[in-house]
């Protein structure tokens, strides 16, 4: 049955916000143990819990063959050399993959295989899609100065897993060198914070 309610949904490209439909929404204080630098993480929490993005979902239906989708924003900042990012997680389904379109602002999405042996960092902006594949840990970076706006669209049946990344994260940052993001190895990044390997918790 077509509901007609449910086939078109109006949104802000630059707010990432749906008129009408609230907002999930994660600040800083929510993401203790993702940023790799502890020190600057405790700093800038000190200082205020901003928001560091937030969603609006849309669950049209969730028969087998249905998709969900979500808006995000995510906002312009760095804790430490690590830019603002989203928690990351991989689809409870593992078979699920995602569609991501970027709708203003820029960024990059870092993509990393279940077995830990591939990390990949693909620009997100305006005018991009990113094809997420099934059974891949996907996380969102902003890179730039103002707001990275996005749309994800993936199965009804996808389901969210954030233990996996919760417990271990991904093994690469992306931190700001000279200027550009740069994908480094996390070991080597702590190392290089004076953090040590025993702050990395990736088997
Ligand atoms: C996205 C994400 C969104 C927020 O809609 O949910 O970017 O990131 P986290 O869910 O990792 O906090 C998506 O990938 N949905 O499946
Ligand atoms: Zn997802």
């Amino acid at each position: 049955m077509l509901l007609a309610a449910h086939l078109l949904t109006r949104f802000d490209p630059h707010t990432g916000t749906i008129p009408g439909v609230g907002e999930s929404v994660r600040r800083l204080s929510e993401l203790a143990g993702y940023f790799a630098d502890e020190a600057a993480y405790g700093a800038a929490l000190s200082k205020g819990d901003p928001i560091v993005y937030a969603t609006s979902g849309a669950e049209p239906a969730a028969g087998a063959g249905d998709l969900h989708y979500a808006l995000a924003r995510l906002m312009p900042g760095r804790i430490g050399g690590e830019y603002y990012m989203t928690k990351g997680h991989y689809h409870a389904w593992r078979p699920a993959a995602e569609v991501y379109v970027g709708l203003s602002g820029s960024g990059a999405m870092l993509l990393e295989d279940e077995a830990g042996e591939e990390s990949s960092l693909v620009p997100l902006e305006a005018n991009s899609i990113v094809y997420v594949p099934g059974a891949t840990a996907h996380r969102t970076i902003n890179t730039g100065a103002t707001p990275l706006v996005y749309l994800g669209v993936y199965p009804a049946a996808a389901g969210h897993d954030y233990g996996a990344i919760a417990t271990r994260n991904f093994r690469s940052v992306v931190v700001e060198v000279n200027g550009q993001p740069t994908l480094l190895d996390r070991r080597e990044y702590l190392a290089a914070l004076g953090q040590g390997a025993g702050a990395y918790r990736h088997p």
